[in-house]
């Protein structure tokens, strides 16, 4: 009620927004438009790249919370089981502490020691690449300029009885979220943050961003980012002008953290709301403002 109807064609809610009355019009004639990666012209020529949306109920459930990396079992206080060891990363909390398996000979820095048959087996954190003694880390995400399209990031969202303004596409050579009001979008990836090693006088996880709210956003609302446990969000609007975000991060030993842009259009349905989020260049730059 009061929201501007949209088509109800599947094929039609992944498109961006500049192409709303293409999209309308292609409805009747649009047979197995199935891939996600349609192409499609904006207004200003470029093209954007539809990337594939999960539907779902609950956002907040459907977005993962990665592996951290270290196979670790649990352990009463300053004991572990046979073939582990207290952690050196996690401290005890409470009367449980944390034990990682023991490898011989030991996995050396980045690496981290896995369990397996006959012998425990050492492998690279996630957070770097290589072989285990020569682990190094190759930047915080493999698609940082969205250059291979959607590649790498998940998308999950939840849209009201209307279906429509849901947009997540990679368009201008950045990362393009929308939605309106009732609709809620999360944009999620896995970012790799290295140790002080790396990055001795401090480090930060930098993105170019613009963020676009049209109309009056509700509580809880418009816009969270999360690096989990980090802290990054929330951005401030700015219009069409383009703006760097930059978090400090604490670096001890490397890590891997879900990155999440969540668009919420909480509030009255009825009350027009529209969120627009575009994202470009994401590193994990050294900073000595950060030390
Ligand atoms: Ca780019």
């Amino acid at each position: 009620m009061g929201k501007t109807s949209l088509p109800s064609n599947p094929g039609c809610l992944q498109q961006s927004l500049y192409d709303r009355d293409v999209c309308s019009e292609e409805e009747t004639s649009s047979e197995a438009e199935t891939s996600s990666e349609a192409e499609t012209s904006s207004e200003t020529g470029s093209e954007a790249l539809a990337c594939p949306i999960e539907w779902v109920f609950f956002v907040d459930n459907a977005v993962p919370q990665p592996d951290d990396g270290y196979p670790i079992v649990p352990g009463p206080f300053g004991e572990c089981p046979e073939g582990t060891e207290l952690s050196e990363v996690y401290p005890c909390f409470g009367d449980i502490c944390t034990c990682e398996h023991l490898c011989d000979p030991e996995c050396g820095p980045r690496g981290v020691c896995h369990p397996e048959e006959p012998d425990n087996t050492c492998a690279c954190h996630p957070a770097y690449a290589g072989e285990p003694g020569a682990c190094a880390w190759e930047g915080a995400h493999d698609n940082p300029d969205f250059e291979a399209g959607c590649e790498g990031w998940s998308f999950a969202a939840f849209t009201g009885t209307e279906p429509g303004q849901v947009v997540a596409e990679v368009l201008d050579g950045g990362l393009h979220l929308h939605v309106e009001r009732c609709e809620e979008l999360a944009a999620y990836t896995t970012v790799r943050v290295p140790d002080a090693m790396e990055l001795p006088e401090g480090a930060a996880l930098v993105f170019d961003y613009r963020l676009e709210i049209i109309g009056e956003p509700g509580n809880g609302g418009p816009l969270d980012v999360d690096l989990s446990n980090e802290g990054v969000g929330p951005l401030e609007a700015t219009g069409g002008e383009l703006a760097e975000s930059r978090t400090c991060l604490p670096l001890s030993y490397g890590f891997t953290r879900q990155l999440e842009f969540r668009l919420w259009g909480a509030g009255v349905c009825a009350d027009p709301l529209e969120i627009d989020l575009w994202v470009d260049t994401l590193a994990v730059v050294a900073d000595p403002n950060c030390g």
